[in-house]
């Protein structure tokens, strides 16, 4: 195998970096292996930057210091270190949270302003059940008029990142159990912003050294994500944007269309990019790219603003992380817009190379020298607008010899919500998730999987995604996923229905040709994940899988993950009760044998989940089967069919 060849399994992603090796272009594989080798200090997670006594590390191997300037030791700076990282991860996605109940609370001004012109933002409630649903879930009374609601849902919804005490409404969709270990360990988040305000307090100098009681702390910050603010930003986004809907899409770079103007949105909040899609065909913009030789405009996704617009629209998928260079790198891309979270410094170096201009719209994220339109909420579709025109206008500057488009696309279907997924198992007229349960129970289903998390050059791209979730499907475990995982399996062909068929073990495939579903559904983006501990409590509501999240017959899995934001999701997955596997690389935590040893073993008694990290796709699916088997076993439920 040539060096490339080993980068990827995805043909497009292979033949993209033929072309940018030929076009001299560096993408971040090139980066990573300049980066060679890498600290390893780093890697164990023993070197402290935190107060200028330092920097200090710990030596390794026991001969040289044991403890920093101040005293701290291995177990107190890899905590600390990894405590930070949950606190970035869920502020990233809180933040996210915050934003969307804002544009909530817009629509709120919007209802009380007389003069509804003055406000040209486009956005409405597309889901008012889901708004009455979750108004009750606050204790709002639901008789009152939307706006009245509208108005005060958003209030609370804001409170929950500044409350103090007590504990964030979601926390009340966790079974008894649950809330009950939480409650005893004392880490039900109270506030969103005071989780993520007081683990970084914690763990400046000088103040907590013990490393159970930071990675404590540390889980009640990231269920203050889990279901805190990513539940927000999921449930707010279904209310203003609509709830998804199973929907037909293709995947891959083969997505972008030679003849059109490309238009790429990249990031995470789809605030923006949901209006982007409506100005995508707005008369006057078609008509210009028309004017300029181009037979239309074509919008597609990267990352998980691409999960967001295909789960509501069916946009087309244009890869997952690795991917954001290499759309470039066709040639055929007029416009990338980007927003927040994932988006690599590098694309401005490698759009330079190619006629295609980036585009910021967060006053959080901007690029130096790049072109910046900030997005105004309340002027949300004339600022879509705004940008879709450049890229139209940038049409005439591409260079028809640059570009080459790879012929690989894929189809899929994605917008599986909880509500959905399940509604669908239980058939139009008896929807409920009994028949989930009792496929469970029965073994038909032999349990359920979340596989979920990025891509990272450190190991083959998709590799680990697509060998595990084969492995899983052929042994009738049904895979839930999210974000750029996700996307990695409906490039393969494994988020059609038709899959059940290919790959699934029989009594997967029985159930998912009964009901028309792939054997992987596709939750969402990244926030979304918050669906996958809802519909896990909405299990242990309906009965007969025990009592707590920790029964049901289920693990997960990050195979490729490389954002701290994976780490969050991890950590509120395992304080939620949940086995879940990092492969890719541990937690740079190796250091000290004691936090490794509390993350991978401890952690199973306090909370009923622990972590395990496993560097081979098949040695993952086996430990995950393992886990679900143990879980069946515990239940008395049969192995198999
Ligand atoms: Fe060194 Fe302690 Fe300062 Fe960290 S906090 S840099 S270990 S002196
Ligand atoms: S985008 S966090 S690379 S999944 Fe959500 Fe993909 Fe990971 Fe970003």
């Amino acid at each position: 195998m040539s060096k490339i060849e080993k980068k990827s399994i995805d043909l497009a992603v292979l033949e993209t970096l033929k072309k940018a090796q030929d076009d001299n272009v560096k993408t971040c594989w090139d980066r990573l292996e300049a980066q060679g080798p890498q600290c390893g200090f780093g890697q164990l997670g023993v070197c402290c930057t935190v107060c200028s006594m330092g920097p200090c590390r710990i030596d390794p191997f026991g001969e040289g210091a044991q403890t920093g300037v101040c005293g701290a030791d291995a177990d107190t700076i890899t905590a600390r270190n990894l405590a930070r990282k949950i606190a970035v991860g869920a502020s990233a996605h809180s933040d996210h949270g915050r934003d969307v109940a804002l544009t909530l609370a817009l629509l709120a001004q919007k209802h009380a302003h007389a003069d509804k012109s003055a406000h040209s933002h486009g956005y409405e409630i597309l889901d008012p059940e889901k708004l009455k649903k979750l108004a009750s879930e606050f204790g709002i009374d639901i008789t009152k008029s939307q706006e009245e609601i509208v108005k005060e849902l958003s209030k609370k919804l804001l409170e929950e990142f500044g409350k103090q005490e007590g504990e964030l409404n979601f926390t009340k969709r966790a079974p008894e159990k649950r809330r009950q270990i939480w409650k005893k360990l004392n880490i039900i988040p109270r506030g969103i912003d005071r989780e993520v305000v007081e683990l970084l307090h914690t763990t400046t100098m000088g103040v907590d050294n013990d490393y159970k009681n930071i990675i404590n702390n540390g889980m009640r910050c990231a269920l203050s994500d889990g279901w805190g603010g990513s539940m927000i930003a999921t449930d707010v986004q279904d209310v203003i944007l609509g709830s998804p809907q199973p929907i037909r899409g293709k995947v891959n770079l083969g997505v972008l269309k030679e003849n059109y103007v490309n238009i790429v949105v990249h990031g995470h909040e789809p605030i923006l990019s949901e209006m982007t899609v409506k100005a995508a065909s707005d008369s006057e913009l078609l008509k210009l790219a028309k004017s300029l030789g181009a037979q239309g405009i074509n919008l597609a996704g990267i990352c998980c603003t691409a999960n967001e617009v295909l789960m509501r629209h069916g946009i087309p998928v244009a890869g997952n992380f690795l991917q954001q260079e290499l759309a470039i790198v066709t040639g055929a891309v007029e416009l990338m817009m980007v927003d927040v979270q994932c988006i690599m410094p590098a694309l401005k170096e490698v759009a330079s190379c190619y006629h295609t201009k980036l585009v910021t719209t967060s006053s959080k994220a901007r690029f130096p020298g790049v072109t910046h339109v900030e997005f105004e909420v309340h002027d949300a579709y004339e600022t879509a607008k705004k940008i879709i025109k450049i890229g139209v206008e940038n049409f005439a500057n591409r260079k028809k010899d640059r570009v080459n488009i790879p012929k690989h696309e894929m189809d899929l279907v994605a917008g599986f919500t909880k509500e959905v997924i399940f509604n669908m198992l239980g058939g139009r007229y008896r929807a409920s998730y009994r028949p989930l349960n009792e496929a469970i129970i029965a073994g038909k289903i032999r349990g359920l999987a979340g596989v979920v998390g990025c891509n990272n050059p450190k190991v083959q791209h998709d590799y680990f995604h697509t060998a595990l979730v084969k492995e899983l499907i052929k042994n009738d475990v049904l895979v839930l996923q999210t974000g750029c995982a996700a996307i990695a399996c409906a490039k393969q062909g494994l988020l059609i229905p038709e899959a059940a068929k290919t790959y699934a073990g029989k009594g997967l495939q029985e159930i998912c040709e009964a009901v028309g579903i792939p054997p992987v559904l596709h939750l969402g983006s990244c926030v979304d994940n918050s669906r996958i501990l809802t519909a896990a409590s909405r299990i242990i509501e309906e009965g007969g899988l025990g009592e707590d999240l920790s029964d049901i017959p289920a693990a997960g899995c990050a195979p490729e993950w490389m954002s701290e934001k994976a780490i969050t999701i991890g950590f509120y997955f395992v304080a939620s009760g949940v086995y879940t596997i990092f492969g890719g690389g541990p937690f740079s935590v190796l250091g000290s044998q004691n936090v490794t040893d509390y993350l991978t073993k401890g952690l199973e008694s306090v909370v009923g989940g622990r972590f395990e990290f496993c560097d081979d796709p098949l040695k993952m699916a086996e430990l995950m089967i393992a886990h679900i088997d143990k879980k069946r076993a515990a239940l008395k439920l049969k192995t198999t069919c």
